[in-house]
């Protein structure tokens, strides 16, 4: 069994003016196809073949081929999901209970998310997580890490910081590409693996 590039849910010109179609494209067919066929070819003929990603990835990180491109491959696909066209506002309900009831409120929240995703040095990204007591937290990794690796929490929301994710439209602005990417996150479906993570 091999791990399969996601096809997206929009088409890739489908955020803009948030996040523009080529970087969209590139990040996706080129960036994306690397971490996944590279995956595969780590597991390839060995004892990891038929795991699933997040075994890999909890028990398998000391393989830095694993680890870079099997976290490549998840947390690409947990960013895709997370967008959309239509995104973007507040979530609602528990997971607004939540955040509002860990930061005070949920700009306060954007704020510390944005922080973590621009004092992040290098590449990396920042993270909004549920903890194992089911408490809201934000964090960053670096490279391809992602909290799963060292079981610090389940993500439920992340936002990529490599420069190859917005640097052609917004250039060494980091934090134009955070503010505008907040257009475009799907708050549903933040909400649906919230309730699942607790
Ligand atoms: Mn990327």
């Amino acid at each position: 069994m091999t791990f399969q590039l996601p096809e997206l849910s929009y088409d890739y010109d489908a955020l803009e003016p948030h996040i523009d179609s080529l970087t969209m494209e590139i990040h996706h067919s080129k960036h994306h196809a690397g971490y996944t066929s590279k995956l595969n070819a780590a597991i390839k003929d060995t004892e990891m073949e038929g795991m699933s990603i997040e075994e890999l990835l909890r028990n398998h990180n000391d393989n830095a081929s694993i680890r870079n491109n099997g976290g490549g491959f998840w947390n690409h696909r947990f960013f895709w999901s997370l967008m959309c066209p239509s995104g973007g506002g507040s979530p609602q309900s528990e997971l607004l209970e939540a955040i509002n009831s860990k930061f005070g409120s949920f700009d306060n929240m954007k704020s510390e998310f944005a922080q973590a995703a621009m004092t992040q040095f290098g590449s990396g990204w920042a993270w909004l997580c549920v903890d194992s007591n089911g408490k809201l937290f934000v964090c960053s990794t670096a490279n391809q890490d992602n909290p799963l690796m060292d079981n610090s929490g389940t993500p439920i929301l992340g936002i990529d910081v490599w420069e190859h994710a917005y640097y052609k439209k917004y250039g060494p602005g980091r934090g134009d590409y955070i503010n505008a990417w907040w257009n475009v996150v799907d708050w549903p479906a933040v909400t649906t693996l919230y309730n699942s993570a607790l």
